[in-house]
């Protein structure tokens, strides 16, 4: 064997082995894309991350249903989905965008985002596409869920990427990005199916940049909004109520390549993780359109003594040691 033999057969080994200890993207299985992902700990005391699912080359993010995964340990992933599709819908067939979950009185509810029509970029003014948010229902967390209202929860603003926050009280508040209406919160009814109320404008201390995903959590009596700020980089606000006045606090995770991020953080086995979308190079992609396809990942997530969240680096270990890092504690 000579040198460049060597050399050769010493980087194929350096890369197998850190592929081997590599945890991010997740390791769902199979040649899944997931994007979108929303992390619950729910009474079994797994872990449950609901995702949307990208179809290979899909135009325009068409997507068409939704997956569940679960873990203990956060590196071995059980896939659960499809668990619904927009097949099984009567009001959209498009469109199946990040969603969220919810647990209430032995019902598990996936709040989901789905649409019609297309949306013209040359001549927006033909532009029919549409999208909604709807609740569908099961008596598992893995489903299968069943669209439980028919409809839509409104039509009108036009709204996607649901966060459904219920507080210790047992309100619950809806979050969305919506046309011309982000920043607002809506109650619902104690059974989850309807809205209570008006949507109510949130006061975000006079700093309302574009965002979509948001995603709301309470940690310590204190409040957090948190959005991928122009559908990017991680930005958040703390309040001492789920409706504000809420105050910027500024970035947590900066931005990675030109392209969406969305993200959840749930705290597990007393240890906050942060769950979000990679766009990774897919070398073997048969798709002209981008190379670059979506997948879940997972970071630690630190606060400092005053509550405000550390800084996030994207790394490929993610959350890997979870286990060793739990026995520690
Ligand atoms: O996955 C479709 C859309 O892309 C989501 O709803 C947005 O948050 C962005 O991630």
């Amino acid at each position: 064997m000579n040198r460049n033999h060597i050399t050769c057969v010493f980087i194929t080994l350096l890369l197998t082995t850190a592929a081997c200890f590599a945890q991010n993207p997740l390791d769902f299985g199979n040649d899944i894309r997931t994007a979108d992902p929303s992390g619950h700990v729910w009474p079994d005391g797994k872990m449950y991350v609901y995702t949307s699912h990208d179809e290979e080359c899909q135009p325009d993010f068409f997507m068409k249903n939704w997956h569940v995964f679960s873990s203990s340990d956060l590196v071995n992933w059980t896939d659960h989905g499809p668990i619904l599709s927009v097949e099984q819908l009567s009001w959209a067939d498009n469109y199946a965008w990040a969603p969220d979950a919810a647990y209430k009185n032995g019902k598990y509810y996936l709040v989901f985002p789905a649409g019609t029509g297309i949306k013209d970029r040359k001549n927006p003014e033909n532009s029919t596409k549409w999208m909604g948010i709807g609740i569908a229902v099961s008596d598992a967390p893995t489903g299968p869920f069943k669209d439980a209202i028919g409809t839509p929860l409104w039509r009108e603003p036009y709204a996607n990427d649901p966060c459904l926050f219920l507080d210790d009280d047992g309100s619950a508040y809806l979050y969305f990005h919506g046309k011309n209406f982000d920043y607002y919160v809506v109650e619902l009814a104690e059974d989850l199916l309807s809205t209570k109320g008006d949507f109510i404008k949130m006061d975000m201390g006079g700093y309302e940049p574009k965002m979509e995903g948001p995603w709301v959590f309470k940690r310590n009596d204190l409040y957090y909004f948190t959005m991928p700020e122009n559908n990017q980089v991680l930005t958040y606000y703390t309040g001492k109520s789920p409706k504000g006045p809420w105050q910027y606090q500024g970035v947590f995770m900066e931005q990675e390549h030109n392209s969406n991020n969305h993200h959840s953080i749930v705290e597990y086995k007393g240890q906050w993780i942060l769950f979000y979308h990679r766009w990774l190079e897919v070398p073997d992609s048969d798709c002209t359109l981008r190379k670059r396809q979506r997948h879940s990942a997972a970071e630690y997530l630190y606060f400092n003594e005053d509550g405000t969240i550390q800084q996030v680096k994207r790394t490929s270990e993610g959350v890997k040691d979870f286990e060793i890092r739990i026995r520690r504690k």
